[in-house]
């Protein structure tokens, strides 16, 4: 399969989750695809919304949204979820789409501010910035375990950690103010098995 992506980019998430399962992908760097030019016609030929990561398969159909993807992983590589019928697996199920439909919002508007808010771009800047991180401070008083997200087994939320921690409001803030979330991405840095993924998207702890 071929991943549309830009290092360090949402794309990140999904190399991860691939990494660990063992799926094997080739990597097609779009950096630029936010901007018109080749990269941008390249990808929207794929994907209309444009966005990274976008996942050509091996029967030519087209995978995008990080979470589709997670589920599409687990479908292959099972132990990368609390199994069917723990209590954690409810969790893990809820977190997957409260990332998704929670906080990388908040970036889709806050990343390109004068398309969603011409006339008051750095108002709803700021107002995104504000509400992702009152998402994240919730996030972390709701985490109860360690070295993951749910205890000694890792699964594919950890993944969606390590990298949003990278991003804004940046690693300086998520080690002074959510703990658990900069513990949880330290961990994930820590796996020997990613350490290649993690090093071409520049994610360094
Ligand atoms: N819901 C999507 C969001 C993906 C997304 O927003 N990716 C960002 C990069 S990290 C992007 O492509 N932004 C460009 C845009 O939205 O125009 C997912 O979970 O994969």
């Amino acid at each position: 399969m071929i991943l549309y992506g830009v290092p360090g980019w949402g794309s990140a998430i999904s190399e991860l989750m691939l990494t660990l399962a063992d799926i094997p992908y080739q990597f097609i760097n779009v950096d630029g695809f936010d901007k018109p030019g080749p990269q941008r016609d390249l990808l929207e030929k794929r994907n209309p919304l444009c966005q990274v990561p976008t996942l050509e398969l091996s029967n030519g159909e087209i995978m995008s949204e990080t979470a589709a993807i997670a589920l599409m992983v687990l479908d292959r590589c099972p132990d990368l979820a609390p199994p069917i019928g723990c209590v954690e697996r409810q969790q893990f199920q809820r977190l997957l789409v409260w990332l998704v439909a929670n906080v990388y919002p908040t970036f889709t508007y806050a990343d390109y501010p004068e398309r969603w808010a011409p006339d008051a771009p750095e108002q709803l800047q700021q107002n995104c910035i504000a509400w992702r991180k009152t998402l994240y401070l919730w996030l972390d008083n709701h985490l109860k375990a360690s070295p993951f997200t749910f205890g000694e087994q890792l699964t594919l939320i950890d993944c969606y950690l390590c990298v949003m921690r990278t991003w804004g409001p940046g690693p300086v803030w998520f080690a002074e103010n959510t703990p658990k979330i900069a513990a949880i991405a330290d961990s994930v840095c820590q796996l020997p098995k990613l350490h290649k993924v993690l090093k071409g998207n520049d994610i360094l702890c």
